[in-house]
């Protein structure tokens, strides 16, 4: 153990980054910046090709940061699982979403722990970062890692430490974010305290894995209640008569005892709809059903269906049906000033207008193209022109270069789901939570 980490602290390993998506890579890039030798394993042939000739595609990696990292040798990306064998440290940062059911889809972990019970040695330290249920880390990964006979905590060390990027935070990134981790010994806290402290500007030790765990869906659960709370005021807002971006704005005026969330058309991303569930489930495996989480999420999920609700609502004032309307949808992603549309509540009110019998367009100025179930749409231009051909636009996401103004003065019907068009008047728009 005093070998390996001396070897640690003077920066004479080798890292291993599993899952090269918009956690793992710029991780990999961090490592690598400080000079460590950083191999990065992912099953996407394509991706390790681009990597590997330095091209990036992850928004939160500088371009030039990458290219010189695969430049001097210091990354490299493979597909080959076998690196394990000469990485000490190896960090997982895999896709952990949910089952059609919204039961935890533990299958890429699973995946990777085939391999680290194939590959793995003595002193290699293993930290898993995918958002999972508490306990995986001891239930799953510990056995495959003692399988071959080592033991956690002398032989091979074993940590979890929550991943918090924030795609597309002009403030936050991997290596200024505080960084929980909790490892199954004293001895795998030590060391992972050592691998992070080269990249990581604030780390947060606890006490064991299931702390580090929990921690991270506490956060998120946090998020997903939240949002709910604040589309159920929109919600109850509209019944009202009262404007609930107003309301919600001067409740911010709280110094204390307050945070602000806002309304939407529904919950979006990778994180904030599915973790929570990944809680949900575990405690339903010890017979406690979490109401919170299943109240939020059942909130969040019907937002789409209030937004088109709300569209119904804006043409029947023209004698209009949504049935035969020409409707654009204005941003895809699930966020303002990014391209990631997964579970984006944009795609949930494109198929629900669809199913209605809308002819759908979008425009996204991030997104080109989105692949339905049996089709690609593309984005149209956003032409002020012709806007106006369309019966109904809806700001799904308010991406920073919408021109909201010209979009009011040009478009017949706005359904504004995010108050972009907050401070204009016209008996055209209909506001979220203030309809
Ligand atoms: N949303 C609202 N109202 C709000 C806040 C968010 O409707 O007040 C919606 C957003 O439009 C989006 C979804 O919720 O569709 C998620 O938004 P998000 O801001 O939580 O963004 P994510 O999922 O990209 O990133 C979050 C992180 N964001 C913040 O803390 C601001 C953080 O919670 C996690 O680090 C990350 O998920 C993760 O990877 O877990």
């Amino acid at each position: 153990m005093q070998d390996l980490l001396k070897r640690v602290q003077e920066k004479d390993i080798t890292i291993g980054v599993i899952g090269l998506g918009y956690v793992g890579l710029p991780l990999a890039v961090e490592f690598g910046k400080v000079g460590i030798r950083t191999i990065g394993i992912d099953v996407n042939a394509d991706r390790v090709d681009q990597l590997n000739r330095g091209e990036n595609y992850i928004q939160d990696v500088q371009d030039a940061e990458l290219k010189k990292l695969v430049e001097d040798g210091t990354f490299s990306a493979t597909t080959d699982f076998s690196n394990i064998k000469h990485i000490d440290a190896v960090c997982i940062a895999v896709p952990t979403p949910l089952s059609k059911t919204k039961d935890p889809d533990i299958t890429y972990i699973l995946a990777v722990n085939n391999e680290l019970e194939k590959y793995v040695h003595k002193d290699l330290i293993v930290i898993l970062e995918s958002t999972t249920y508490p306990g995986t880390t001891r239930e799953l990964i510990q056995p495959a890692l003692e399988s071959s006979g080592l033991k956690v905590g002398s032989d091979v060390f074993l940590l979890f430490s929550p991943e918090r990027v924030d795609p597309g935070n002009p403030i936050y990134n991997t290596k200024n974010t505080p960084k929980v981790l909790g490892g199954v010994t004293e001895n795998c806290l030590k060391l992972g305290l050592a691998v992070y402290g080269h990249v990581l500007e604030k780390l947060v030790p606890v006490s064991s894995p299931e702390a580090a765990e929990l921690t991270k869906l506490l956060e998120n659960t946090f998020r997903s209640i939240n949002i709910g709370l604040a589309n159920e005021m929109a919600i109850m807002c509209d019944k009202l008569g009262v404007n609930v971006w107003e309301v919600i704005d001067a409740a911010d005026t709280k110094p204390f005892g307050f945070m602000k969330f806002t309304p939407g058309p529904g919950l979006g991303g990778h994180c904030i709809p599915i973790d929570p569930h990944y809680l949900s489930w575990k405690m339903r495996t010890l017979d406690y059903r979490a109401r919170f989480i299943e109240l939020a999420s059942e909130i969040n999920s019907a937002m789409p269906e209030y937004v088109v609700e709300l569209v119904a609502k804006g043409l029947n004032a023209y004698a209009k049906s949504i049935n035969g309307s020409r409707v654009l949808i204005l941003g895809m992603a699930y966020k303002p000033d990014i391209d990631d549309v997964r579970e984006s509540p944009a795609l949930d009110v494109y198929a629900l207008l669809e199913a209605k019998g809308a002819v759908v367009k979008f425009h996204d100025p991030y997104v080109d193209k989105i692949k339905f179930d049996s089709r690609i749409e593309e984005t149209v231009e956003l032409d002020m022109g012709t806007l106006n051909l369309y019966d109904c636009v809806v700001i799904t996401t308010n991406h920073s270069e919408y021109d909201i103004k010209s979009i009011v003065d040009n478009a017949r019907l706005v359904i504004d789901s995010r108050n972009a068009t907050a401070g204009l008047m016209g008996d055209h728009i209909i506001r979220l939570g203030a309809s």
